[in-house]
């Protein structure tokens, strides 16, 4: 057999904001890019305080997503709210769309379990920082909407280097065979803490990978938000109505460190990063914004000063949460705990 194919790639903004692409419909409307570009804005917002906090010693190791704010926000914005998002531990953005609040997020990163316990969207998974693991768990929550016959998708996002992880594979294979609803959303940041993607694989694409499961397999400009919004509202549409899963990858850039216990510059340049500034979400959609007539100076003004005021009292009802006690690393895995668990818990809880 003699096999072609071919990887598109999408784009609806340049990094100026001028139109190069076709736009999906809600681009058309300011109100929704507005809450689009406010939504960057907050997550922005609560990325700084977040590492702000962590250096002070007020939170945990903390992972920004500092310019990559479009693969979780045009994502989460095309899904419904009963679809379920499976997000690796960078998708800040996409929880804080979804419902999840600023303490949630600043209690998880703070070590606290309360966190991943959302008041908001009941059904979506807690961060999987075990990279790639969360893509078999997200092949199974399709099965089950497939299984009861719910018209509802799972969204699952993890990053370049866990498309080198068998779970991924697994999980591709398996959503294939089984014509799952289930999108699988790369974000390639081109780093793997300090493993660029040229290293993590001899494939040209990513989104290729999707051809070995029998999928769809689709490229997009993750630094538009625009574009993921209609790409993976297209694989969306396709899981929702029986045609089963896609593979998209985001092709984006990691502009800070992997982590707060990261040094990013023992092994690249500043100099390799400058340019990708000029690619980062927030300024091409600012750009698009004003363009369409509804944003400018005092528009910014009001919603940097609404959200840092949002993002300090979340930090401050944050740190004013009472600690949970040592025992509770014992209490939200376990519906019943294993004998030798309940013997280590009443011996931490007699220290
Ligand atoms: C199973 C597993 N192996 C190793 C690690 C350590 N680790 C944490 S993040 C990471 C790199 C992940 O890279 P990528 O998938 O590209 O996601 P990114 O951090 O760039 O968002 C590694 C190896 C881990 N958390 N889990
Ligand atoms: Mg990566």
């Amino acid at each position: 057999m003699n096999v072609k194919f071919e990887i598109s790639y999408s784009r609806c903004l340049d990094r100026d904001g001028i139109v190069v692409g076709e736009l999906p419909p809600a681009a058309r409307d300011p109100g929704f890019v507005a809450r689009l570009y406010s939504a960057l804005i907050r997550a922005r917002s609560f990325d700084a305080k977040a590492i702000s906090l962590q250096r002070t010693g007020r939170l945990g190791t903390y992972a920004s997503a500092l310019g990559q704010e479009a693969v979780s926000l045009g994502a989460a914005s095309a899904m419904r709210s009963e679809d379920v998002l499976v997000p690796s531990f960078r998708e800040h953005a996409a929880q804080l769309w979804r419902g999840v609040t600023p303490v949630e997020l600043f209690l998880y990163w703070g070590g606290d379990e309360r966190g991943n316990d959302f008041q908001g969207p009941r059904e979506d998974f807690p961060n999987s920082v075990p990279v790639g693991s969360q893509a078999p768990h997200a092949a199974g929550i399709a099965l089950a909407f497939k299984l009861r016959r719910e018209q509802r998708v799972a969204l699952c996002i993890f990053g370049d280097g866990a498309t080198s992880k068998g779970d991924v594979a697994e999980a591709l294979n398996f959503a294939g065979v089984w014509c799952l609803p289930v999108v699988f959303l790369v974000n390639n940041n081109q780093w793997a803490i300090s493993v660029p993607v040229q290293q993590q694989t001899a494939a040209e694409t990513l989104a290729q990978k999707a051809l070995a499961a029998g999928i769809p397999g689709r490229q997009v400009d993750g630094n538009d938000v625009l574009a993921v919004h209609a790409v993976v509202g297209e694989a969306l549409q396709r899981a929702r109505s029986g045609d089963g899963a896609s593979l998209i990858e985001a092709v984006t850039y990691r502009l800070g460190d992997h982590t707060t216990s990261d040094d990013a510059s023992r092994y690249r340049d500043d100099a390799s990063v400058t340019p990708h500034w000029a690619e980062e979400p927030a300024i091409r959609l600012r750009k698009y914004l004003a363009a369409l007539g509804v944003w400018g100076k005092l528009e910014e003004e009001r919603l940097l000063a609404a959200t840092q005021v949002e993002i300090e009292r979340a930090a401050e009802q944050y740190l004013a949460t009472p600690l949970q006690g040592p025992a509770s690393v014992f209490d939200f895995t376990f519906a019943q705990l294993p004998a030798d668990l309940v013997a280590q818990r009443a011996s931490v809880l007699s220290r």
